[in-house]
């Protein structure tokens, strides 16, 4: 018999999945944000949850619980939006699980089944983290971190990060091939498959890392090529946006979204972290790079793109947003999906136009506070002699000392 608590949760489910979502109230003429998250650890269907026979689980009680939901790579089918978001269970682990919906922006629903990746690897012990690439190729790409215990090290925790490869036309069966290979660098996390081939061959944004959290001298985003993608491997790996002393990326960066195409540059939107006192704290930022050559950085706009802002700043691992996913639709929107403090995800959305402009017209870091002033003052100087040509004069001028 199946326990009549079901019913009651079942409710609670279908009408969360069925909320609607609006933008919110912030502006800044970049992107639009939203209300409500686009999917959470309660958006995890009860059968993933709960046992509902009501002889086995008299007090339904959830069996294998949901910790959290994010971290996703996102892609459009046939209209449809899909996410293959990082799903954490209570166990800490994290599967691949798709979620669709029609309008990119609410009524998010898991199907019924995670993924199931082929099991190739005995010694990985976590997945997590897929960037879907619509590969030229005809075939869609997952990259993803494939973590495993370092069995050289006497510290528990430790652990080495690889790039695994997945590949799929359904989002349904998916074919695993070898982890990649970067003969110069012994971890990787945050790969990124470019959607084209560049010189005939297949090319990553990588993450260079010494260690399994510390970049080290890892230096920030690489690029390589590879001719066979059943067996990739890098000979040689080039950093492209650097970390950079005191700006948002001094820790560590990493590529984000699979870039989109814009009509000028590829557009990167890449996270950057920073240390303060109160630890890590992880926001995006975005570059762009040439479309003949996606190697070559040609607008560096300055500082954050997004930021955790008010109940984003707090989950399971706080002052964090990270982004795994965008959705470039043809008629120029883009939908950006990104994660909160490893906890739930959500949507901002813009468009080409907008990226680009931002791109090429945000003015890029001088890197030092006297000179940033002075690029604000020459904002406010053309700004205040806008207004006085237009006879606006106002609030402005009567704040002035003297
Ligand atoms: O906890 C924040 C993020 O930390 C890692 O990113 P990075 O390798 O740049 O430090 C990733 O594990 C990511 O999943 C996580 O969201």
């Amino acid at each position: 018999m199946i326990h009549s608590r079901y019913y009651t949760e079942l409710d609670k489910y279908n009408q969360l999945i069925k909320k609607k979502n609006k933008k919110s109230g912030f502006y800044n003429g970049i992107i639009d944000r939203y209300e409500n998250p686009v999917l959470t650890r309660n958006h995890a269907p009860l059968i993933w949850r709960y046992d509902l026979d009501a002889e086995r689980n008299p007090f339904f009680m959830e069996r294998l619980g949901i910790n959290a939901v994010m971290n996703s790579g996102a892609i459009e089918i046939n209209n449809k939006f899909y996410l293959v978001a990082r799903v954490e269970g209570n166990d800490r682990k994290s599967f691949f699980a798709v979620a669709e919906s029609s309008s990119g922006i609410d009524e998010f629903q898991f199907w019924d089944y995670p993924v199931l990746l082929p099991d190739t690897c005995p010694e990985e012990t976590n997945v997590y983290d897929m960037r879907l690439t619509k590969h030229q190729d005809g075939f869609i790409y997952g990259v993803f971190c494939s973590e495993s215990k370092d069995t050289k090290s006497s510290d528990l925790s430790a652990a080495v990060a690889a790039a695994g490869i997945v590949r799929t036309k359904d989002l349904k069966t998916w074919e695993r091939l070898d982890n990649l290979t970067t003969l110069h660098s012994p971890q990787q996390r945050n790969v990124v498959l470019h959607p084209e081939f560049v010189d005939g061959k297949y090319a990553f944004y990588t993450r260079p890392m010494d260690g399994f959290i510390e970049t080290g001298n890892g230096g920030g985003i690489g690029f390589g090529l590879c001719e066979n993608i059943a067996h990739a491997v890098i000979e040689e790996e080039r950093i492209i946006s650097r970390r950079v002393y005191h700006t948002l990326t001094e820790v560590k960066n990493g590529a984000g979204a699979v870039p989109i195409k814009g009509k000028k540059s590829w557009i990167h939107i890449a996270h950057g972290v920073r240390n303060t006192a109160a630890g890590l704290r992880y926001v995006l930022y975005v570059f762009a790079t040439d479309l003949n050559d996606p190697s070559k950085v040609i607008a560096q706009p300055s500082g954050l793109f997004l930021a955790p802002l008010g109940m984003e700043r707090v989950g399971d691992v706080s002052n964090v947003v990270f982004t795994n996913g965008a959705i470039a639709r043809d008629n120029g929107e883009v939908y950006l999906y990104y994660a909160s403090c490893d906890t739930r995800m959500h949507v901002a959305t813009t468009t080409i136009d907008q990226l680009e402009d931002y791109a090429f017209h945000t003015p890029e870091d001088p890197l030092r506070s006297s000179e940033c002033v002075l690029q604000r003052y020459r904002i406010i100087h053309d700004n205040l002699k806008l207004l006085e040509d237009k006879g606006e004069k106002g609030a402005v001028y009567e704040n002035q000392l003297g």
